[in-house]
């Protein structure tokens, strides 16, 4: 089945959510796990050379190694957002086809690759042994609608989490509040986080979104969801990717979208990482003032 079923998208139009079962496969996850493992490669070897890092965990695994390494030197995880460190298989996952042909489901033919967008390694956490996850590691409830600018408030943003390995309530998945989304936009501040005041928190019980490895949680702007903590031993890898329709307003306009499938401008399509990290540089440079969230 390409894309998804009529009853994923009635579930997803009625809640608000929906976790999409087994859309990519180890071929689609692999070629980002692998650029993974050479950056942190390279990343721990540089430390190991200043003496900021004592042991290398060359044999461990994609789940393990990181956490060891950041362990030993939290630096080694600076920077590593995907607007970061523009990894060429990260730009080629970002135009996936059995991931958009998902979002085509939901949005269309014409599609934009919207800017917000993170890679998260949820490191492993065990009361008092480690410092409290910060708020990029444990995201306290929101709707994504609140890290978006207002201009963007006619724009249907979906997200589309997914883990780069299985995540559980152990290791630490999504929580979502179903058919919340209705509601619209409810009023965040900024204290912890961008977050609901707690006055506008539903009074809803929310769901834990298991996904394994090659599924995806796909929610809408408005669902209310948080990123529950990691328990276990290994490192909760995840991308949450968004798009948009081309020629919506993104709601991050300082940073650039792309067109990422188009059925009736295919020339659009933005196939090359270097113009891609070319845009990202750029848009660096002119760093706006204020704020990127609408908190
Ligand atoms: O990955 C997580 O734990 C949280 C992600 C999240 O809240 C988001 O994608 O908006």
């Amino acid at each position: 089945m390409k894309g998804l079923t009529i009853d994923q998208i009635i579930h997803y139009q009625t809640e608000g959510y929906l976790i999409a079962e087994d859309v990519l496969t180890d071929e689609d996850l692999q070629p980002v796990i692998d650029e993974l493992e050479q950056e942190i490669d390279k990343r721990a070897r540089a430390l190991h050379a200043e003496g900021k890092i004592a042991e290398l965990h060359e044999h461990e695994s994609f789940e393990r190694r990181f956490a060891l390494l950041h362990a030993q030197c939290p630096e080694i995880g600076k920077g590593f957002d995907i607007s970061d460190y523009l990894g060429d298989a990260v730009f080629r996952f970002l135009g996936n086809d059995h991931l958009l042909d998902v979002v085509e489901c939901l949005l269309g033919s014409e599609l934009s690759c919207n800017p917000i967008q993170h890679l998260r390694a949820k490191l492993p956490w065990k009361p008092g042994a480690n410092a409290e996850p910060d708020y990029f590691q444990n995201v306290p409830w929101h709707q994504d609608c609140a890290v978006t600018s207002v201009d963007s408030d006619a724009s249907e943003i979906i997200t589309f989490w997914l883990p780069l390995v299985n995540a559980t309530a152990e290791t630490g998945c999504m929580e979502v509040m179903p058919e919340v989304s209705k509601l619209g936009y409810l009023k965040h501040r900024k204290e912890g986080g961008t977050t609901i005041v707690p006055e506008q928190l539903p009074h809803v019980q929310p769901v834990l979104a298991e996904c394994r490895k090659g599924s995806i949680v796909i929610m809408n702007k408005y669902t209310p969801h948080r990123g529950t903590t990691n328990t276990s031993d290994i490192v909760r890898w995840s991308l949450d990717l968004r798009y948009h329709k081309l020629g919506a307003q993104s709601g991050r306009s300082i940073h650039p979208s792309f067109a990422v499938r188009s059925a009736k401008q295919p020339e659009l399509v933005l196939t090359q990482a270097d113009k891609w990290r070319t845009l990202w540089q750029e848009a660096k440079l002119r760093r706006a003032e204020g704020k990127l969230h609408r908190v």
